[in-house]
């Protein structure tokens, strides 16, 4: 029997990446199967819970009837259809779909289905790096079986392995997700979106060309809005336009780091390891007052104290080599009601004057009848300083408790702020 043709050899590294569909609004409709196929956005307060009937039944809040400043979380891929996305006014998402059911968000249980599907994959290929609530980096390079060709394909060891990760995400969760696999974690990040929801894509060098260079820069993640505004202005739209471009040029546009790593980029080249240890969420401090404290009375020494906070946290992030875009503040008032306001900023910070500033907006948004027996700082979303480009995802801005305004007396005062 004559040999077969040696099959063109397969990349050193198989890197995965593995994105959970409209995941929030997937978890939801576990509880709530009835919505399926339905538009349905996430984001609104516990008022907005579904009230049972007396006949077994479901009422559900509609979009057309929500007021206040929420965003959307997320939506299903059938209110995205009429144009309701992530981070979008829940006032204007109501314009566009005002028959949309609206849920509250319940950060707990999407945080439990979160840690279901990444021990699921973790049975299978225990290399994950974990990159937020809904995905995952995995390296599947040493997986058994995964170089082996199926019947005439190739790459038909992969993509078995690949279903049989997607099999037990599902067995576990109830949910569907969408993996990438391609030699590195830049490309594996935007093969993973080329066939959602449920979808497997595997890609690998020889077609980026035919493949990546078509698509919109903002696929790279990395690029953001402004980076993108910036290369638009120069008539650059798509992956393949900075590839054809002149790295001297993209340098001397960009900067030495950003505009070599533009050119690296668009030709799909990316060596970063799947780095499983787990780096840190978030760093904080916080300090529980001897005696509880008045924002008015005792604005002198609140200011001092929340001052030193910044300060103390400042020196955390410096000395564990840390920024970050997201900056938070956790108060306690008498009678142990807490409170957590957070806001995401375009770049990193980590000096105390800044970290002191932006946790100083963030007190506006809280109303101070109370006494206050704790404070606290937090910065999430964390990079650091010497990475490029910024790793965060630039569209999820809507996470957490500012996701939505404080309910009921929500009024946005200036004072007092200590
Ligand atoms: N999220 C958020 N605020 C945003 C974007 C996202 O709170 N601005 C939350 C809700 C999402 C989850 O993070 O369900 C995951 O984000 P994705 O970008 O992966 O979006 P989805 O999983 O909802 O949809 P897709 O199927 O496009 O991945
Ligand atoms: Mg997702």
């Amino acid at each position: 029997m004559a040999a077969e043709p040696p099959s063109s050899p397969l990349p050193e590294r198989l890197i995965a990446h593995l994105d959970m569909d409209a995941f929030y609004a997937s978890v939801e409709l576990l509880r709530y199967p009835e919505l399926k196929g339905l538009p349905v956005v996430i984001g609104g307060r516990r008022e907005h819970a579904p009230r049972l009937r007396e006949d077994g039944t479901r009422e559900f809040a509609k979009l057309r009837d929500y007021t206040g400043r929420g965003v959307a979380t997320t939506s299903t891929y059938a209110a995205r259809d009429l144009g309701v996305f992530s981070a979008m006014g829940l006032m204007k998402a109501a314009l566009r779909a005002p028959d949309a059911i609206l849920l509250p968000t319940d950060f707990d249980r999407y945080r439990h289905y979160s840690r279901l599907f990444k021990a699921a994959v973790a049975e299978l290929a225990p290399v994950i790096e974990d990159r937020g609530i809904d995905e995952i980096y995995i390296d599947l390079s040493a997986v058994p079986g995964i170089r082996e060709p199926v019947g005439h394909d190739p790459l038909g060891g992969i993509r078995s392995v690949a279903r049989e990760i997607k099999n037990s995400v599902l067995r576990a969760t109830g949910l569907t997700c969408s993996i990438g696999i391609t030699p590195n974690k830049l490309l594996s990040k935007i093969a993973s979106e080329i066939d959602k929801p449920d979808g497997i894509t595997v890609l690998l060098a020889e077609e980026i060309p035919a493949r990546i260079w078509p698509l919109s820069v903002r696929k790279i993640n990395g690029i953001g809005p402004k980076a993108a505004a910036r290369l638009a202005a120069l008539g650059i739209e798509t992956v393949g336009q900075i590839a054809a471009a002149e790295p001297a040029w993209l340098i001397e546009q960009f900067g030495k780091s950003y505009g070599a790593w533009l050119h690296e980029a668009s030709h799909g080249r990316d060596n970063r390891p799947v780095v499983t240890f787990s780096e840190p969420v978030s760093i904080s401090r916080e300090t529980t007052f001897e005696r509880d404290l008045h924002a008015v009375h005792d604005r002198a020494e609140l200011g001092r104290i929340f001052t030193r906070l910044c300060e103390q946290l400042a020196g955390d992030l410096e000395r564990k080599g840390y920024q970050g875009r997201t900056i938070g503040i956790k108060l306690r008032f008498e009678g142990f009601h807490t409170v957590t306001r957070d806001l995401t900023l375009d770049e990193p910070i980590a000096d105390a004057q800044a970290l002191r500033r932006a946790a100083g907006s963030c007190l506006k948004r809280v109303n101070f009848d109370k006494r206050l027996r704790l404070l606290g700082v937090r910065i999430g979303n964390l990079s650091h300083p010497g990475d490029a480009p910024p790793a965060a995802k630039a569209r999820k801005t809507a996470r957490g408790a500012s996701a939505e305004a404080p309910s009921g007396a929500a009024r946005p005062e200036t004072l007092p702020l200590f």
